[in-house]
């Protein structure tokens, strides 16, 4: 069943067309960016989420296959303006509300802010999706691939190591401002905890940050769909 949800006591943006839709699933990492980037900025949408199980999303609308030939979520219409992919979604969010900004003002700051945002989705995200593969996905552990879950794990790893030589210098993963690489950032290893790979010890400002991160609001509230959804799943 799909769910719509509207978000109350926000506002709109000064050039929102409506509606404002905003396709999701639970589980999303990507959309999570997504809604985390428009609960921080205040931004009233309609929140659809897709129906998920262990294999990913069980039916897909027509308006959504047409606005998104990857048949992805996050897509997000705002009037006549459909868009997918979180991070181009966050930097059109960033351009019609900008405040709180979610990328750092100039170029040079910012284009360190995507990158990085980039690697937390492709880098960070593309081990956890390996991981996910091969043990959220498949309950019997009979049929897993060893190898590519301890590639994974190497993988995670690394970019916990290199996170945490980052977070021993900024705040935030792209300067001391939360922003939209830290949202890219973190919901992929709550995914990679969530599925035996979590920091280790030796990972103290990364954990320092988690705490931090995961007391704002709109990640509380991100964190509170997902594991609802978590306990929810059926198969
Ligand atoms: N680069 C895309 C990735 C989006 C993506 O991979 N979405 C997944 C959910 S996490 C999806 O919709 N997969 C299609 C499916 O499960 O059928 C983004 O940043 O939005």
């Amino acid at each position: 069943m799909v769910r719509r949800a509207t978000r109350r006591r926000t506002r709109d943006a000064p050039s929102w067309r409506h509606p404002v839709k905003l396709y999701t699933h639970p589980l999303s990492p990507y959309a999570a960016k997504v809604r985390i980037a428009l609960d921080e900025k205040g931004l009233a949408f309609e929140e659809i989420a897709l129906p998920v199980g262990r294999q990913g999303i069980r039916s897909k609308p027509a308006e959504l296959l047409a606005a998104n030939p990857r048949g992805q979520v996050p897509v997000l219409f705002d009037g006549d303006v459909a868009l997918y992919d979180s991070t181009v979604v966050v930097e059109y969010l960033d351009e019609i509300a900008p405040e709180p900004p979610l990328l750092p003002r100039g170029a040079a700051a910012r284009a360190r802010a995507r990158l990085a945002e980039d690697d937390g989705d492709w880098l960070m995200g593309g081990a956890v999706a390996d991981l996910i593969a091969e043990t959220f996905r498949k309950p019997d552990p009979a049929t897993r691939d060893a190898q590519r879950i301890e590639a994974a794990a190497a993988a995670i790893s690394a970019a916990y190591d290199r996170l945490e030589e980052r977070l021993a210098k900024s705040e935030h993963v792209a300067g001391d401002a939360f922003g939209a690489a830290d949202a890219a950032w973190f919901l992929p290893i709550t995914c990679a905890a969530l599925c035996g790979v979590a920091p280790a010890e030796r990972h103290a400002h990364l954990a320092a940050w988690m705490q931090r991160v995961a007391s704002r609001p709109s990640v509380a509230r991100t964190m509170a769909i997902l594991t609802g959804a978590l306990a929810k799943l059926t198969d």
